[in-house]
């Protein structure tokens, strides 16, 4: 799984630095639009390479017309292989100083949790993030676990350098992280888990992703709307 992913990235770097076909399909890669038929929301959809013939999907919805300058939330939906213990984005594209949403199976239902990270060392709870778990979307089947949730938070933090404003629609700097070993104690989102077995950064194109309906499809699939919800 770990060459795969190796030849994947080096093959990007290698596309980059000769400006060869190679960094074209990778580009090709971080713009996929993905309409979720369960929930309605239309995500712009990352695929991190995990083996030869699965990857994990990285999808985020954004309301369209957010406001200059406004907060606003996000979805995101993370689908996994069952071998994946934990998964892990971090909006900021590193691990120390962004909200980290880190999601795993349990059971029926995954369960994720609101971390941050001053350093590099286990993440611990973030409040300045608050999430709701959407009524759909939240499954696992013989392969693979789903999650989504709405963020509210994810998309404005303090970041080393003060303020931080995700671009609403254009390309983000995020970054991703998983292991195979499950966390300790699934059931609950205080749960420790160990490092990861591989990270690596993308830019995350937002355009891909834009929900001109978003609030009523927040209410559709269970959630409460906030002002960072925009048009409806
Ligand atoms: C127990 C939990 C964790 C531990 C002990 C841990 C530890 C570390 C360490 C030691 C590094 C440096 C590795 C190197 O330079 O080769 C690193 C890098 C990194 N970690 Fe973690 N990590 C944890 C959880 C997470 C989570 C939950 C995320 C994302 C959601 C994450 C994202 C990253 C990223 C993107 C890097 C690359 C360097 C950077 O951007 O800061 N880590 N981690
Ligand atoms: C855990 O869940 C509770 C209840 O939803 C929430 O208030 C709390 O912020 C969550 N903590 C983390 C670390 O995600
Ligand atoms: C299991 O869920 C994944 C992710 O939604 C999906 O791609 C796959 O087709 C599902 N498998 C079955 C047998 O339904
Ligand atoms: C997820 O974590 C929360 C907070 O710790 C807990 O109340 C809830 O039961 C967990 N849900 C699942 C499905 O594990
Ligand atoms: C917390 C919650 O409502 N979970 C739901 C997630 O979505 C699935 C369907 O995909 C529901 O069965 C869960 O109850």
């Amino acid at each position: 799984m770990r060459c795969t992913f190796g030849f994947v990235w080096a093959a990007s770097l290698l596309g980059s630095s000769l400006g060869g076909p190679v960094k074209d399909l990778y580009a090709r890669d971080n713009a996929v639009t993905y309409f979720d038929p369960e929930t309605g929301f239309t995500f712009s959809e990352f695929k991190a390479a995990y083996s030869l013939s699965s990857n994990i999907l990285y999808r985020v919805a954004v309301p369209s017309s957010v406001p200059a300058g406004a907060a606003y939330d996000a979805v995101l939906q993370i689908v996994a292989p069952n071998q994946v213990g934990w998964a892990g984005l971090a909006w900021g594209g590193t691990m120390p100083k962004n909200p980290l949403t880190v999601g795993w199976p349990n059971g029926a239902k995954p369960n994720f949790s609101s971390r941050y990270a001053s350093g590099h060392t286990m993440p611990t709870a973030f409040t300045g993030a608050t999430y709701q778990q959407f009524t759909t979307g939240n499954k696992s089947n013989g392969t693979h676990w789903t999650l989504t949730v709405k963020c509210t938070g994810c998309t404005s933090y303090t970041g080393t350098n003060g303020a931080v404003r995700l671009n609403p629609t254009g390309t983000n700097r995020f970054a991703f992280a998983y292991a195979t070993a499950k966390p300790t104690t699934p059931g609950s989102n205080t749960t420790n888990f160990g490092m990861h077995d591989v990270f690596n950064y993308w830019s995350h194109d937002f355009s891909q992703g834009q929900n001109p309906t978003f609030a009523t499809l927040v209410v559709k699939n269970g959630g409460t709307t906030t002002s960072g919800d925009a048009a409806l």
